[in-house]
């Protein structure tokens, strides 16, 4: 319950949740439905501009048809001033009247008529009320000034559920504290009628009414209660009793039906106060505040609602993200399936040589240096060579850039098909930390919106190592981004990504640098290893052996001119990458050997692949999916934040409504 009608503390709350919540679903690319816009007029306009110590109580007459509703404001007015008639659905207007003192302060008429979009005018002529048009006022000194007294057009007529006075209707009633329901004996139980009204008075906050029943004298007052009881009801459920603010009977009279007389209206039961008194005598800031305390109350369960489902987007576009950016660094390492060996191993073999000591420069001019382990290893590089598939030996010997080329574009064809499509698998290695924390979110999302079996996010199978595939939906905010792409020539992208294939074969100056580190830092390991002689043998064996290797893999002898297809594991962005050579056991090769083999070419095709993942991914970015990445990461960003304002500020209300 709400202490006072102005805490700025609670406005001021209220209003940046009333604008954040729509923005984060614009953010997120919600398809902002009905409900969130209409909960946010409710605040406008029921609660923002209520929140006036000083402000009038909003009195409406509402009904169906000829019930007698502009029949009773002219009795209450104590003029005729509204026109009434036999046809149902006279009224197309909504029609005001308050005291004259009131219509005299300023900002009055705009903060009163603030919900209907547009200023009332006063009234020129009655027969403007039967034409659809803007609301109108009439001055009347006989109205408390505590209220403003409405007549509402009646909201039942039409034809084929299509009502021509509902949205007028709808924004009278919404905008009212307290309604005056008028019914007779031909429509009280009309559950039509009361459904109507029903549903303005429940959907958020509930206002209490008086019940006026137009009725036969015969009537007795034990019938008019159980009837005024139906159509309470009907109106409010089950706790019913406790929004009626009294029930009144006005008597059918021939006299009020010509006009010649007003309506009278009689308590039914004879204690209580006339219908007059008791609208004076409404305690309006008491009546206020509970209204809209239960208004906020509602509003702030519905943030609550809305909030949940912010969180659980927020939570599917991280995991869109993180399955696209898979998808993609899955793509760049299928770009870069082959190593060059050529280029990067005798440049390598370049950078080693020109850092030799003079005497090993000696030696190896005489030759006997190098003889030893290279008749070991001419051998097993024409063993390792019998061992690659009849594809791979063609591979082996073409070009490397025709390697690459076909690489590229199979990677690229691939990227294009995921940042298209409405869904992404993703197999998430039980080891791996990035996919399980995807597969973990795919779980907790699962779970908050209890999904059926098929709908997306879902887990689609585990092996037995417990790899585990599972398959997200595009997100929402990446629709438009999507809708571009799909608009693009896909040949000229293709083409553009093609020509910038040399980006792959290069050697930069970076990956320059990173191998004159490598050999320096090799040389450096070499040098505690032997600290003994350099020209033993065992130096021999151990690390020019590994340096002879690459040289025979790059000098073309048997295996050059090739790429060594490298065998990629745990390919999950940039950070984990770990890349294997695959030499194949069956070689011959001897453990020591191939695991010599593997120290010293893995750091060396790491520094590669390294540069060259950030290359192929900057191409990839720059011509497919950079400002979809860039997009979802901006939404992820801001409805990071947005969401815990809100939730700090819904706190905010909380606390001020218990306090
Ligand atoms: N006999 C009798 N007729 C009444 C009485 N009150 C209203 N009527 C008649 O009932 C008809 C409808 O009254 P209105 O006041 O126009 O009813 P309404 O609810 O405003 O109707 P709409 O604006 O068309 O929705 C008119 O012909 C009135 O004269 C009454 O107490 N006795
Ligand atoms: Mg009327």
């Amino acid at each position: 319950m709400m202490k006072n009608l102005n805490d700025q503390n609670l406005i001021d709350a209220l209003k940046k949740v009333r604008g954040d919540i729509p923005r984060v679903m614009d953010v997120l690319g919600f398809n902002r439905h009905k409900s969130a816009d209409a909960w946010a007029q409710i605040i406008d306009k029921k609660l923002l501009t209520k929140l006036s110590p000083d402000f009038p109580l909003m009195v409406t007459i509402c009904g169906g048809g000829s019930s007698g509703k502009s029949t009773l404001f002219n009795s209450i007015v104590k003029e005729g001033l509204s026109p009434v008639g036999g046809s149902a659905g006279l009224n197309r207007r909504v029609l005001f009247s308050a005291h004259g003192e009131l219509l005299e302060k300023p900002n009055f008429l705009s903060a009163m008529f603030e919900p209907f979009g547009t200023l009332p005018r006063p009234l020129k002529d009655r027969d403007e009320l039967t034409t659809p048009g803007h609301p109108v006022y009439v001055v009347s000194d006989a109205i408390p000034k505590s209220l403003v007294l409405m007549d509402t057009p009646d909201f039942d007529t039409g034809a084929k559920g299509v009502y021509i006075n509902r949205e007028v209707s709808r924004q009278a009633l919404e905008s009212s504290d307290i309604l005056i329901y008028i019914f007779t004996n031909s429509n009280y139980n009309n559950r039509e009628n009361t459904d109507f009204i029903s549903e303005m008075l429940t959907s958020i906050g509930m206002r209490k009414c008086f019940l006026i029943y137009r009725v036969y004298p015969s009537f007795e007052t034990q019938e008019i209660q159980e009837h005024a009881m139906t159509v309470a009801n009907n109106l409010y459920g089950k706790a019913a009793e406790q929004y009626v603010l009294g029930v009144y009977r006005t008597d059918e009279d021939n006299l009020v039906a010509s006009g010649e007389k007003f309506m009278t209206l009689r308590p039914l039961e004879k204690k209580d106060p006339s219908f007059f008194d008791a609208l004076k005598n409404i305690d309006t800031e008491k009546l206020r505040l509970e209204l809209l305390s239960s208004i906020l109350n509602d509003v702030l369960d519905r943030a609550q609602e809305f909030l949940g489902h912010i969180k659980i987007s927020n939570q599917e576009l991280c995991l869109y993200l993180d399955a696209l950016q898979t998808s993609q660094s899955h793509c760049v390492h299928e770009a870069l399936q082959h190593f060059p060996v050529d280029r990067v191993m005798n440049r390598f073999v370049d950078i080693w040589m020109s850092k030799d000591p003079p005497f090993v420069k000696v030696m190896r001019k005489t030759g006997s240096i190098i003889e030893l382990p290279f008749k070991v290893l001419v051998g097993t590089a024409k063993k390792i060579r019998d061992t690659f598939s009849e594809k791979e030996k063609s591979a082996l010997r073409g070009d490397f850039n025709d390697v690459v080329k076909e690489d590229l574009l199979s990677a690229v064809n691939r990227m294009h098909y995921y940042a298209l499509n409405s869904e992404i698998s993703v197999s998430a290695a039980s080891k791996d930390p990035v996919t399980r924390r995807m597969a973990d979110a795919v779980e907790e999302i699962r779970a908050q919106r209890d999904l059926k079996s098929h709908e997306n996010p879902r887990k689609e199978a585990e092996d037995e190592k417990g790899t585990s595939t599972f398959i997200v939906s595009a997100h929402p905010v990446v629709f438009p981004n999507q809708e571009t792409l799909r608009r693009m020539d896909w040949k000229s992208i293709q083409r553009s990504i093609l020509s910038q294939q040399e980006v792959i074969a290069e050697l930069s100056h970076d990956i320059e640098k990173d191998l004159k580190h490598l050999a320096d830092s090799f040389r450096s390991k070499m040098g505690t290893w032997t600290k003994i002689r350099q020209i033993s043998a065992a130096f021999l064996n151990v690390v020019p052996a590994t340096v002879a290797v690459t040289y025979i893999l790059s000098t073309g002898d048997p295996v050059g001119a090739m790429g060594i297809k490298v065998k990629l594991s745990g390919l999950f962005g940039l950070h984990d990458l770990y890349a294997l050579i695959a030499i194949p056991a069956t070689t011959g090769l001897k453990k020591a050997d191939q695991n010599q083999l593997k120290e010293m070419l893995a750091p060396i095709i790491q520094a590669w692949l390294n540069k060259k993942l950030k290359a192929v991914q900057d191409l990839f970015e720059k011509e497919i999916t950079g400002q979809m990445i860039q997009h979802a990461t901006d939404a992820l960003q801001s409805s990071d934040a947005l969401i815990t304002q809100i939730q700090d500020q819904i706190a905010v209300c909380k606390k001020a409504m218990i306090s």
